[in-house]
C-alpha cells in the first residue's frame, strides 16, 4: 500500500479551480430557480469562491466566463480576488450566445462571423494579459443539425484556420485549451465532438495547445480513463472539467453519479504522473447547482475529488505491476479494488487538521453563518445567472 504520507503530499499539491458560473443561478431550459444570496456581479462571485477555498484549502483560483463576467476593470477584479486569497484563473470564451452564431462561430460559413468570433477570442487573451491567467479555454457550440446543412470537411478547415489565428496571439506563458463535447446544441455534427478531433487540432497548433477532458462530455459507456491515459501518454492533457452525468451534459456534482469512474480516471492520472510537481494538468470544476445550495455544492465537489484522488494514490503500484506482469488478472483487479474500497475519510480529516482547515468542511461552512449573511446583504440588483 502507498503510505498516507504520499497521499498527504498529493492532497497538499492538488489545487482545483472553481467556476464563476457555479455561484450564479442556473437551471435547465425549463426553469431557472433563484436562490437567496446569489452574487450580483463577478466581485461577489469571487467572494463566494474564496469561501470554498477557505473551507477546503484547495481552490485558490476561480475561472471566469466572458462576457458573463465582463467588468470595466479586470485589474480591480484581480486585486479584489487577491485580497480574498484567490486568483483569477482560466478565461472561458463564449461564442454561443450571440444571434450571429446561429450557424456557428469559428466554423461559420460566413467569414465575417468567423472573424468576429476570433476577435472575441483575442479579447479573452487581452483579459488574460491583465489578470495573469494562464489558460484560455475554448468550447465551441459549432455544428450542424441536418445532413447536408454544411460541409463537414470545410467546417474543419475553417476551424483550423480560426484556431491558428487565435493561437498566434497566445503569449509565451499562456495556453490554449480545446474542449470537446459530442453533441448539444448541435445534434447531427459537432465540430469538436471528441478527443481525437481536439487532439488533431492541438497537434497542428503546437506545444501551447492542449486538450480538455470534460467528464460529462461523452456518450454513455465511454471509457474516459482510456482517453485520459492516451492523452497523458502524448503529453496533451491540459485540463479536466469535472462534473458528473447520468444522461447527457448534466453538470452535476463530480463523483455523484459514478464515484468508481472518477477513481479510475484519477488512477490513470496518478500512473501518468499527473499529480507530480509541475504537472501540466489543471483540475477545474465545471458544474451548475440548479437545486442544491451553490457554495456547499462546490465544497462537496472538492471533497469528492479529494476522496477519489486519495484512493488512487493509495493503489499499491508495485503489487499492481507484479500482478499485471505475472498475468494475475484477479490479483491485479484486487489491488485496485482494495484501494477503491478504503475509507479515506479519516485520512482526509487528518490531512485537513494538519493543514489548519476544519476537518469537516461542509459542517464548518454551514455553521459559519455566511449563507444567512449573503442572503441578508445581497438584496436589490440582479442576481447573476447562467448566461450573466
Ligand atoms: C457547455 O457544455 C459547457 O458546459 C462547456 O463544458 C464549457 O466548459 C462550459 O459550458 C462553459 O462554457
Ligand atoms: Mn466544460
Amino acid at each position: 500500500m502507498a503510505t498516507n504520507k504520499a497521499v498527504n503530499e498529493v492532497l497538499t499539491r492538488l489545487k482545483i479551480e472553481t467556476p464563476s458560473w457555479a455561484y450564479g443561478n442556473s437551471g435547465t431550459r425549463f426553469k431557472v430557480f433563484g436562490q437567496p444570496g446569489v452574487p450580483r456581479d463577478p466581485f461577489e462571485k469571487v467572494e463566494d469562491a474564496a469561501q470554498v477555498n477557505k473551507y477546503t484549502g484547495s481552490t485558490p483560483s476561480v475561472a471566469l466566463h466572458i462576457p458573463w463576467d465582463k467588468v470595466a476593470d479586470y485589474a480591480k477584479l484581480a486585486a479584489h480576488a487577491k485580497e480574498l486569497g484567490v486568483v483569477l484563473g482560466t478565461i472561458n470564451s463564449n461564442t454561443f450566445q450571440d444571434d450571429d452564431y446561429k450557424l456557428g462561430s469559428v466554423c461559420n460559413p460566413d467569414a465575417k462571423i468567423r472573424d468576429k468570433a476570433v476577435r472575441h477570442l483575442h479579447e479573452c487573451i487581452e483579459i488574460m494579459d491583465i489578470t495573469g491567467s494562464q489558460d484560455l479555454k475554448l468550447w465551441f457550440a459549432d455544428g450542424t443539425n441536418y445532413p447536408g446543412q454544411d460541409s463537414i470537411r470545410e467546417r474543419q478547415e475553417r476551424l483550423s484556420e480560426s484556431l491558428k489565428k487565435t493561437y498566434a496571439r497566445i503569449g509565451e506563458n499562456q495556453r490554449l485549451l480545446l474542449e470537446y463535447k459530442f453533441f448539444e446544441p448541435s445534434f447531427y455534427t459537432t465540430d469538436v465532438p471528441d478527443w481525437g478531433t481536439s487532439l488533431m487540432h492541438c497537434m497542428e497548433l503546437g506545444p501551447k495547445a492542449w486538450v480538455v477532458v470534460d467528464t460529462g462530455h461523452h456518450a454513455p459507456g465511454t471509457n474516459i480513463e482510456f482517453i485520459v491515459a492516451n492523452l497523458i501518454r502524448v503529453n496533451k492533457l491540459g485540463a479536466f472539467d469535472f462534473n458528473s452525468r447520468f444522461y447527457a451534459d448534466d453538470d452535476l456534482i463530480v463523483g455523484a453519479a459514478d464515484p468508481f469512474q472518477l477513481f479510475r480516471i484519477m488512477h490513470e492520472v496518478n500512473v501518468g504522473g499527473g499529480f507530480d510537481v509541475g504537472t501540466p494538468i489543471s483540475f477545474v470544476l465545471d458544474q451548475c447547482h440548479n437545486i442544491e445550495a451553490k457554495i456547499p455544492g462546490q465544497i462537496r465537489s472538492i471533497m469528492n475529488v479529494q476522496e477519489a484522488v486519495a484512493k488512487a494514490v493509495l493503489v499499491d503500484q508495485n503489487a499492481l505491476r507484479a500482478a499485471q506482469i505475472s498475468g494475475d488478472v484477479l490479483g491485479a483487479h484486487d489491488v485496485l479494488m482494495d484501494a477503491y474500497n478504503t475509507d479515506v475519510r479519516p485520512l482526509l480529516r487528518d490531512w485537513r487538521e494538519a493543514a489548519g482547515i476544519n476537518p469537516e468542511p461542509m459542517k464548518a461552512y454551514a455553521a459559519s453563518g455566511y449563507a444567512a449573511k449573503i442572503a441578508a446583504e445581497r438584496v436589490g440588483g440582479n442576481q447573476a445567472g447562467w448566461g450573466a
